[in-house]
């Protein structure tokens, strides 16, 4: 009896330390008071200091899309609305330049249409490549940098038609508008930026089925991980032959996971598994030039792909939230994902500054790239939140330049409010709020305190 006690003590014991190396394995972060000027001291020559956006959700008339057609279907969006002409940005251009400036931005990150640019598969439309560059034109002119992005979540329709993500060829078609962006813009743009949150885009659309193409299979959802790395791969070698000095990385949505209860090991492990999958599967892929996917309920991929292989020069963090993780046996997927303690947006998602130093060290550990911190943002419709938001999420990039780690620039999301996917135009993330009946765009708190901490 007394064996059976003493094993059961040491099981007890070998269970709570286990449960105390996964507390110690990453040191926290005690974030104390925020300075006033969090990054007066901190920022290096050339750092940029931007805000950013996604065509789809600023443009307006953009109606040859897969998203164009998922919203004209009833119960798809909330409130039934559709994105129609939303912020109007395509006729604003240049006021919303102005804004930019008016900021103090000196880096603005946006997105081609591809739908746009190429409505008939083969058959550029010369104007929309010409606002495009006109674009570029005007904010090398005010002394902008621009980031662009390849794919921002829509698909050309003609390409979702035949499987999208999964389409065998979609990297194929990918790099071939990767190249004519590169040949049309590379003269002045630098920074490009392949996907954005693949990991979200797949997720959405295929495990959930909340978003194009509403599917909730787990072997697409495979396949479109391995289409969206393959994708990132052409893009990368097309773009390089188009423009030898681009510096190329993508833009991850990462998420901090922390599990419900640190005294459960099954809560730590489902946290750690969600981590793994969610946050660094298209970064792991590149670094080990094979197109990786190995996550529970999902068929695993392994094959080697070499064009991965310095793929990327950076590596992107969009960066919003924590969720805390319960194993749960009888939820889909076991796992229940729940917000942080924190004070609440108004997406029902925590604000949790430090999670963004906790990410900028992960991802430097894992892959010694740049970083740039690609998206942050709050939806705050009546303008309590942003700028004490702004001020937490910059001590954060702060603290990390003064651990050694290389962030190269920060991109609040987003420069005006806009159409936000499934959930409509209820979301107000932007800097500029925008009143959708004059589109007239006035500033917000957080648009003084952007302007306050811009380097000067
Ligand atoms: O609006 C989105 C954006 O398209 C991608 N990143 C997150 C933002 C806010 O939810």
């Amino acid at each position: 009896m007394r064996r059976v006690g003493a094993v059961a003590a040491l099981a007890v014991g070998a269970y709570l330390a286990t449960c105390l190396v996964f507390h110690w394995s990453e040191p926290r972060v005690d974030f104390g008071d925020v300075p006033e000027n969090p990054l007066s001291e901190s920022l290096p020559p050339g750092f940029l200091w931007g805000v950013a956006t996604a065509a789809h959700q600023i443009e307006g008339g953009n109606v040859w899309n897969d998203w164009a057609r998922f919203e004209a279907e009833p119960g798809n969006i909330r409130n039934g609305e559709r994105s129609g002409r939303a912020s109007d940005h395509w006729n604003r251009k240049a006021e919303d330049v102005a804004l930019i400036g008016a900021l103090g931005a000196n880096a603005y990150r946006f997105s081609i249409e591809w739908s746009r640019v190429e409505p008939i598969e083969g058959e550029g439309s010369e104007e929309a490549w010409a606002w495009y560059e006109d674009l570029v034109s005007r904010l090398r002119a005010a002394g902008v940098t621009p980031m662009v992005t390849l794919l921002h979540f829509t698909l050309p329709a003609w390409l979702a038609d035949r499987g999208g993500l999964t389409a065998d060829d979609f990297p194929e078609a990918f790099a071939r508008f990767a190249a004519e962006a590169g040949r049309r813009l590379g003269a002045e743009v630098d920074l490009w930026c392949t996907l954005n949150e693949p990991n979200v885009q797949m997720y959405q659309g295929y495990v959930e089925g909340i978003w194009p193409p509403g599917v909730r299979d787990p072997a697409q959802a495979a396949e479109a991980f391995a289409g969206t790395v393959r994708a990132h791969a052409a893009a990368a070698e097309a773009l390089r032959a188009e423009d030898p000095g681009a510096r190329i990385g993508l833009a991850v949505n990462n998420i901090v996971f922390d599990p419900a209860s640190r005294w459960s090991l099954l809560d730590w492990i489902a946290a750690d598994q969600a981590d793994a999958g969610f946050n660094w599967a298209h970064y792991d892929s590149i670094a080990a030039g094979r197109v990786r996917f190995d996550l529970a309920g999902f068929p695993s991929i392994d094959e080697p792909l070499e064009a991965l292989l310095g793929s990327a020069d950076w590596v992107g963090i969009n960066y919003y939230r924590r969720n805390m993780v319960r194993f749960d046996p009888g939820a889909p997927g076991l796992v229940e994902l729940r917000p942080g303690p924190g004070t609440l947006s108004d997406s029902g998602i925590e604000i949790y500054p430090e999670g963004l130093l906790r990410l900028l060290r992960r991802i430097w550990k894992r892959y010694e790239l740049p970083v740039y911190v690609t998206e942050n943002g709050v939806a705050d419709a009546t303008d309590g939140l942003r700028a004490d938001f702004l001020r937490s999420h910059a001590y954060a990039v702060a603290r990390a330049l003064d651990e050694g780690i290389p962030v190269h620039g920060y991109f609040h999301w987003s420069l005006i409010d806009n159409f936000e996917w499934s959930e409509g135009f209820e979301p107000r993330f932007g800097l500029y709020r925008v009143d959708y009946e004059s589109l007239e765009r006035s500033p917000t708190r957080g648009a003084e305190e952007f302007r306050r901490l811009a380097p000067k």
